[in-house]
């Protein structure tokens, strides 16, 4: 993320937990990514003091909560808007989204191949439970056809999408998938997107033992697998192919990372050729919005 608030101090996970209470369900898939969070921002050396996550609604949405961050709990389904404007006006800040499948590709659908296309420097880390956990149990994008939720008592008439797949195709530059039952897997893929530079995409399939009761932990175990040796994680085709779950497989780890110009590099250009000129002033109106 190249940000001066990274790899800056020695941190510990523990450094990171706020004084509210984690609210969530026991047994919760929530809880073992929150660990694989804070791990992360220690390992990257993150100083919470230059860290800005921003959320949505739902369970998911609510981890900024339990971090000792700055945090913006905006409205459902527009995490990614708001963080895109917090990475133009504080480029220096290291920034993060939480968020849930129906946040991040029901209502907030269409903001997600935008901030992948513009890659913007942030990192969004989309936690799947299959089914809306918050209002209590509503069918989501990810869910699968058997799933029996409040509002598809007779399961769903819907294929599920797939969102590696289309985070791919978007262009988003680091793309990676997890487990909430490996939590050391998942601090290790959240610090590699927190030290990437552009748009960062990191799914995490989470149990919700309370409302989605065919996702179980055990499902996702048998679920997943390691992406085979020799993966190149340059190749977008050898990306997609995993992306598509041969063998009925989700592979997990790193699917996908290159570099390529930013938002704020793009923008950065355009200061640089219109600068001076009396009525277009680009860096005025950036540095308004700065401190
Ligand atoms: C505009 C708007 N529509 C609907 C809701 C109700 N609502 C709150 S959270 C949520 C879904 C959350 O599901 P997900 O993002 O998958 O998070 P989870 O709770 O499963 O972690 C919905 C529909 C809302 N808060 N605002
Ligand atoms: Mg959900």
């Amino acid at each position: 993320m190249s940000s001066p608030y990274m790899h800056a101090t020695e941190m510990k996970p523990k450094d990171y937990k706020s004084d509210v209470s984690v609210v969530w369900c026991p047994g919760c898939g929530h809880h073992g990514i929150l660990n694989g969070v804070y791990r992360a921002l220690a390992e990257a050396g993150v100083d919470p003091t230059g860290l800005i996550c921003v959320s949505g609604i739902g369970c998911s949405s609510r981890l900024p909560y339990f971090l000792q961050s700055y945090k913006m709990h905006t409205l459902h389904g527009r995490a990614a808007p708001v963080a895109t404007g917090a990475a133009v006006v504080r480029p220096d800040l290291v920034n993060m989204i939480s968020g849930g499948d129906g946040d991040g590709f029901a209502i907030g659908g269409g903001h997600m191949p935008h901030v992948a296309r513009k890659n913007v420097n942030l990192t969004y880390v989309l936690m799947d439970n299959g089914i809306y956990g918050l209002t209590k149990g509503q069918y989501s994008p990810t869910s699968r056809p058997e799933l029996k939720a409040y509002t598809t008592p007779y399961g769903g008439p819907e294929e599920p999408m797939n969102p590696m797949l289309y985070m791919l195709t978007y262009g988003a530059t680091y793309v990676a998938q997890a487990f909430a039952g490996k939590p050391g897997l998942c601090a290790d893929l959240i610090k590699g997107a927190l030290e990437h530079k552009g748009f960062s995409y990191v799914h995490i399939f989470t149990q919700c033992p309370s409302y989605n009761k065919i996702d179980t932990i055990e499902f996702y175990r048998d679920l997943v697998t390691e992406i085979p040796e020799g993966h190149d994680t340059s190749d977008l085709g050898a990306a997609m192919e995993l992306a598509r779950r041969p063998g009925g497989k989700a592979p997990i780890g790193l699917f996908y990372k290159v570099d390529r110009p930013t938002l704020n590099d793009h923008l950065d250009e355009i200061v640089t050729k219109v600068g001076g000129h009396k009525d277009y002033d680009i860096q005025k109106v950036i540095n308004l919005s700065r401190p």
